[in-house]
């Protein structure tokens, strides 16, 4: 299988995270990804790409330009008032108050923000948008012809929604890819999403479309982050009704019932129609992941592999999470190699 990955990942290295009331190192490093292009070439997975540059315009098909704009200039206007620390928004516009977009770029940072976990570093827009390269460079792999691409996306995507960050994430990698693909021609488009954690993004940027239908299996929002989206209920809105599926799962859960959950997302996806997948990739379904809670093993995620390879479809992965740094090349790869193996 093909890889598209680039270095610019490294310029996404935050200082810290505010996790249990205290600020402690962020979980998501480059180390993540070095560990995953190790895997990629140590198991000699295939040729290794660096992505093309697209631009803006694929981007600004699923994001806010506003919000776009923001993520361009933060780190810029940060500075200009002299800090050099990572920017982390430190209130949130919650009910009743407010929603006019702030000026100063404090204030923005809130506006744009769903959590402050996620820091806005100098870096920040060059990872972020060479990620999306990432995906999209995957994307036109996918429309000339290719069976499968992985695309080593870091940072990751799928809390990015149509105007805010969150959770990691900047740019909505996934959900870039899967509209450039509808864009050359797919006409139907399911991104299936297996991180840990509910797609809140991508959720809400398909959320009233059915030409690309969302899946997602995840903690129950009852108790795991994003808390505020990622219930069985919501199902889409307007045209997109019926094109939205949550599978929330309860922290703790075996194995087997994640594959259950699974072998229903698969099914509505042949259902549906659909003439390619995006996978939003995680691996923080992992039994050592250090903030997750869910049982697979590394071998569990083979099964995931050939399981999607099953559904016979043209089919992009994008990595989302993972957290367990030291098996996280293995995990992913063994879903790319168990895809493969299936064929
Ligand atoms: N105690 C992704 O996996 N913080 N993002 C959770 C848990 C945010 C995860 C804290 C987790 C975001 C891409
Ligand atoms: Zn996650």
């Amino acid at each position: 299988m093909l890889t598209v990955y680039s270095d610019s990942h490294r310029l996404q290295h935050g200082q810290a995270e505010l996790i249990d009331g205290t600020l402690k190192p962020c979980f998501e490093t480059p180390s993540r990804a070095d560990m995953v292009l190790a895997a990629v070439r140590d198991r000699e997975l295939g040729d290794v790409i660096h992505p093309r540059r697209h631009g803006l315009d694929p981007i600004l098909r699923v994001h806010d330009a506003g919000y776009v704009r923001f993520l361009e200039t933060a780190w810029r206007r940060w500075t200009e008032m002299g800090r050099d620390y990572d920017a982390l928004p430190k209130m949130w516009q919650v009910r009743r108050l407010r929603e006019a977009i702030p000026e100063h770029v404090e204030g923005q940072l809130c506006y744009y923000s769903m959590d402050c976990g996620t820091p806005v570093t100098s870096g920040t827009w060059q990872a972020a948008s060479a990620a999306a390269d990432t995906a999209l460079t995957g994307a036109d792999r996918l429309i000339g012809g290719e069976r499968a691409v992985f695309a080593l996306t870091r940072p990751p995507g799928h809390h990015a929604a149509f105007d805010y960050c969150g959770g990691y994430c900047f740019l909505n990698n996934a959900a870039i890819a899967a509209q450039a693909l509808r864009d050359h021609g797919m006409r139907k488009v399911a991104v299936l999403d297996v991180d840990y954690h509910h797609g809140n993004g991508t959720q809400d940027i398909f959320y009233r479309r059915a030409d690309v239908l969302f899946l997602s299996i995840h903690g129950d929002p009852r108790t795991e982050y994003p808390f505020f989206l990622g219930f069985a209920d919501e199902k889409g809105e307007g045209e997109g009704l019926g094109y939205n599926f949550n599978f929330p799962l309860a922290a703790g859960s075996c194995v087997s019932t994640w594959f259950v959950a699974l072998d229903c997302a698969l099914e509505q996806i042949a259902r549906f129609g659909a003439e390619a997948l995006v996978v939003s990739l995680g691996v923080d379904t992992f039994q050592g992941d250090p903030i997750s809670r869910f049982q697979l093993d590394s071998p569990d995620f083979v099964t995931l592999g050939a399981r999607l390879a099953g559904l016979k479809l043209p089919t992009l992965f994008c990595l989302e999470g993972g957290y367990a740094v030291e098996p996280i090349g293995t995990n992913v790869v063994n879903v790319l190699a168990g895809f493969e193996a299936r064929g």
